[in-house]
């Protein structure tokens, strides 16, 4: 690793890792923490969401990461959240502060990051926008015609440094039309992520580069298309069992459930935190093999947190609707803590510097 990452006499970094819903971002980015925490260097992550309760920063938080989230909306209409997450964070001296933008979000460069250069210069070093794109997700969006392919291709436009990510599940490079991909990486393996950090941390590649002419009516549409569902729920068992024996079928048959009411899951993820250990599970797409990470060999265990994000192509209330009958279905002694089922409002950034 360079030492180029953690010069102490330097302000510390902030890297921005964008891109769609599912893309790998949170991933990718507790990967780079610890790569930085061996390496002695202090770190932190903002998480972002336009609801509360989000899986992305109880997740990292349990991986004993400084972690703020700012929520109720994106960056940049968030942008004064923004700087009071970084301004708490700051306290606890990071030397890399990571964040994570909401994955349908774009024009972050001209709403974000210009105006954390122009405003915060000296206290911030704001590092090249990063855009993570699944080259899955990328053939999907490339024959669509569709508001959300819009925002999509607009991700990739306002990118400093574009990284393909899951290189694991590929052999070799996939091909994808119209797009100038600087790395691939795995979060998974760790390939790529160090020589990746470098780029972004060493100061060569110039940050926000890149402002978007973008139809603010187009890409509002594109962020309506998308149902947004967060909930917390406790559970309690009379017969207890492992965060993998309730988490993983619950996934199943949201899965099934959306599936057969033609909901395009962007984003399925489930949060279970339990005495004997916690575990994450997600799918990115209808029908896929849920990804599991975390304690899958926790004991049984009659209390349970779980926390649960769905983003879909679908109506906010079609949502609520499965979510709530697949609750239903869970032992009789759950408490809902919180269900938020809504779409994303129109992006009205605070400051846009073009
Ligand atoms: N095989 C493989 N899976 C990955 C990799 N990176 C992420 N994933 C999986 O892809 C899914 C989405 O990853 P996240 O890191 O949650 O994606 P994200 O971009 O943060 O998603 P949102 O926060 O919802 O926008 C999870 O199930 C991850 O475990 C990778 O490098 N390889
Ligand atoms: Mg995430």
């Amino acid at each position: 690793m360079s030492n180029s990452r953690s010069g102490s006499d330097l302000p510390p970094a902030v890297v921005f890792v964008a891109g769609f819903l599912g893309s790998g971002k949170t991933r990718l980015l507790l990967r780079a923490a610890s790569l930085l925490a061996s390496a002695g260097t202090r770190t932190a992550l903002i998480t972002n969401d336009q609801g509360d309760d989000l899986v992305d920063t109880e997740w990292a938080a349990g991986r004993g990461g400084d972690v703020t989230g700012v929520q109720g909306g994106c960056f940049c209409c968030r942008f004064s959240d923004l700087m009071g997450a970084a301004e708490k964070l700051l306290a606890h001296e990071p030397q890399v502060i990571f964040a994570e933008p909401v994955g349908s979000c774009t024009d972050l460069a001209a709403t974000v990051l210009r105006p954390l250069q122009s405003s915060y210069g000296l206290q911030l070093r704001v590092a090249p926008l990063t855009v993570l794109i699944d080259p899955e997700r990328a053939k999907e969006m490339h024959t669509a015609a569709s508001d959300v392919a819009y925002l999509f291709q607009k991700q990739i436009e306002e990118a400093d440094i574009v990284c393909l990510s899951k290189s694991d599940l590929y052999d070799g490079v996939p091909e994808l039309p119209g797009i100038s991909v600087r790395r691939h990486l795995s979060a998974k393996t760790g390939e790529g992520v160090a020589a990746w950090l470098d780029e972004v941390l060493g100061g060569t590649v110039p940050a926000a580069s890149q402002a978007l002419t973008i139809d603010y009516g187009r890409y509002a549409r594109a962020e309506a298309a998308l149902g947004w569902l967060n909930a917390r729920v406790l559970v309690d068992l009379e017969a207890p069992l492992s965060p993998a024996t309730l988490a993983g079928p619950l996934i199943d048959e949201l899965d099934e459930k959306l599936t057969a009411a033609g909901a395009r899951i962007a984003h399925l993820k489930i949060f279970d935190g339990a005495p004997t250990g916690s575990i994450k599970i997600a799918v990115c797409r209808n029908g896929e093999d849920p990804d599991v990470e975390g304690d899958l060999t926790a004991s049984p265990a009659a209390r349970h947190d779980l926390v649960l994000n769905l983003r879909a192509e679908a109506d906010p209330e079609l949502l609520r609707k499965i979510v709530e009958a697949a609750f239903a279905r869970l032992p009789p002694k759950i408490k809902i803590v919180n269900l938020q089922a809504f779409q994303p409002s129109p992006p009205k950034p605070q400051h846009r510097i073009i």
